[in-house]
């Protein structure tokens, strides 16, 4: 009975201060981790849709975005997302390759090189990843390709002999992979930790984007960058499903459409920034080869090897999606 009267209270005070106890009006704030810098398109991509969310939903969602794995270093945030400890998160998918291969798949070396492939083999996969995920309590919102993998190296190379024994960068088990098969040294070091690396003589060459040569001043260190066009990686931005669901109906159809605006305007920045990024490297002193009809071969016999080991790991699923992408 006291409570009761307490409550009352409560709410009479709350009405006499002119606050407002209906529901709608509460406001849901999200934390979502990235592990590349502020400056950083996919960043600057994320922190317009937090942005596009909280005007959309006149202020209800508040999402604070820690970029540079301030928060959760890269390997962490999926887990990070998937227990609750940050509603949600943008983890790059090749990173998951050990917990399931389907994860690897945008990064097999030569299945998809260009964006409208990128595309066609994300549309053939995204069913299975969505119910992936979903098994584990997350939900996709987008996701946005990184630009086409190519080599750094210090050293000028015109075959993949030249790099055997070299220290190697890896930022998943695929690139570790391809370490292994060219007869390399890798080294597992995530973007946020990579300019340390290459200062300190830890790491002599690696695969990824101009964008991620550009934001780690790699033209510093290594001074060649070899084209090969190998991979285009994807980055995925993921919510925990309750967090998700606690959110009403019209403000998950807000969240949903910035979302899908921030889809489309990522794809479209990434193949824009692609040869501005090469245009910046270059002014930097890093040298932009063609990779020569040698280097393009020996790297399509390790996709080739590479392409068989994910058949035969991801099983009937993996399948599926290869047949769906190639149809
Ligand atoms: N940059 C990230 C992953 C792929 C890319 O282009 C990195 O090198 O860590």
């Amino acid at each position: 009975m006291k409570r009761r009267i307490f409550s009352a209270t409560s709410l009479s005070l709350a009405l006499a201060f002119g606050l407002s106890a209906a529901p709608a009006m509460a406001q849901t704030k999200w934390d979502l981790p990235t592990a590349y810098p502020a400056t950083n398109y996919h960043t600057e991509n994320i922190t317009q849709f937090a942005k596009d969310v909280d005007a959309a939903t006149a202020g209800k969602v508040k999402i604070t975005v820690h970029a540079n794995a301030s928060l959760f270093k890269a390997p962490e945030i999926k887990r990070a997302v998937q227990s609750g400890q940050a509603q949600a998160g943008e983890i790059l998918l090749a990173n998951y390759a050990n917990e399931n291969p389907i994860y690897a798949l945008d990064g097999v070396p030569f299945l998809a090189t260009t964006y409208p492939q990128a595309k066609k083999l994300y549309d053939a996969s995204k069913p299975t990843m969505e119910k992936m995920l979903a098994a584990q309590g997350i939900k996709i919102l987008f996701m946005v390709p990184w630009a086409p993998q190519g080599i750094y190296s210090k050293k000028e190379i015109s075959s993949v002999a030249d790099l055997r024994g070299i220290k190697w960068r890896a930022y998943s088990p695929a690139t570790a992979k391809i370490a292994e098969l060219i007869g390399a040294q890798p080294v597992q070091i995530q973007q946020a930790e990579l300019s340390a690396a290459m200062a300190t003589g830890v790491i002599e060459s690696y695969m990824s984007s101009g964008s991620t040569g550009y934001d780690t001043k790699t033209f510093e260190s290594l001074k060649n960058f070899y084209d090969t066009r190998a991979w285009i990686p994807k980055n995925a931005i993921l919510v925990n499903a309750k967090s998700f669901d606690a959110l009403d109906a019209p403000t998950k159809a807000a969240v949903l459409k910035a979302a899908a605006d921030a889809e489309v305007r990522g794809w479209k920045v990434a193949e824009e920034k692609n040869d501005e990024y090469k245009r910046l490297l270059t002014e930097r002193g890093m040298k932009i080869h063609q990779p020569s009809a040698k280097l393009d071969a020996d790297m399509r016999q390790v996709g080739g090897i590479m392409q068989a080991d994910w058949l035969k790991a991801a099983g009937p699923d993996g399948a599926a999606i290869v047949d769906a992408y190639k149809k």
